[in-house]
């Protein structure tokens, strides 16, 4: 048997047309029911729903030999204490796309605020990226992990700014936020077990293979 790990949402509702293409088809609605383990129509593989951040845990621990998550979710899941275990990435879904940016109140002065050898208070759920990326430009950072509604943290006084997934912008404009700094693009990639690659080496490149071709045919009817 094969597991495949998503979270609920945006991950699993952009994987969906991926599998469909390899012809594989989830069995139940995750936002119907309260199944954590969901069948397919192939019997030897199944999916199981997770936190978005823990995919990589389950993967690399081997409670699921494969799963998608963002790169987002990934790197931080690397500097994490035990994060180190291998994880073989063997592809770019180019799913759930976003980028990691940086962005503060509109009256906030951010170009003066990261000269070389000054200081900003920085909240954010991705401690890790903000902390390479202001040490990279010499800006002492005073980071405050924050596990969600980062908007708040500039508009309250807890923090000069964000560091925060940014899709259409639409949220940070709802705030009155400003994104001052693109940090990293974001989108979602296959993460398979290098364990299981062996024991399961068959199935799982077969499967590794239908993510390949469903995300080249797709590119290609957009090119089209
Ligand atoms: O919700 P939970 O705490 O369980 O986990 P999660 O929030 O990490 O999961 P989910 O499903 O929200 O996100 C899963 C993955 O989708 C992330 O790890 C990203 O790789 C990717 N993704 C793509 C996004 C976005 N786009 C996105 N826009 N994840 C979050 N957002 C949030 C962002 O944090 C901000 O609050 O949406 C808001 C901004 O969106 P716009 O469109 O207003 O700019
Ligand atoms: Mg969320």
């Amino acid at each position: 048997m094969i597991t495949l790990a998503l979270s609920k949402g945006r991950i699993f509702d952009d994987t969906l047309p991926l599998l469909a293409a390899a012809g594989i088809e989830v069995l139940d609605d995750p936002e119907k029911s309260r199944k954590l383990i969901l069948a397919t129509n192939r019997p030897g593989l199944r999916v199981v729903l997770v936190r978005a951040s823990d995919v990589p845990t389950y993967v690399q621990h081997g409670g699921a030999d494969l799963g998608v998550a963002g790169l987002d979710v990934l790197l931080e899941h690397a500097a994490q204490p035990g994060g180190g275990g291998p994880l073989y990435r063997p592809l770019d879904l180019g799913i759930a796309r976003c980028r990691m940016s940086v962005a503060t109140r509109r009256d906030f002065d951010y170009a003066s605020a990261v000269r070389q050898g000054s200081r900003i208070r920085v909240a954010t759920k991705y401690t890790h990226a903000a902390r390479e990326h202001f040490a990279a430009k010499g800006v002492h950072v005073d980071l405050i992990k924050l596990y969600g509604s980062m908007e708040l943290a500039p508009l309250t006084g807890l923090a000069d700014a964000i560091v925060d997934l940014v899709s259409t912008g639409s949220t940070l404009k709802a705030n009155d936020l400003v994104e001052v700094e693109r940090i990293l693009d974001v989108s979602a990639r296959l993460v398979v077990n290098p364990a299981s690659l062996k024991l399961q080496r068959e199935p799982l490149r077969a499967l590794i293979d239908g993510f390949e071709a469903a995300v080249a045919a797709r590119a290609a009817g957009a090119a089209a």
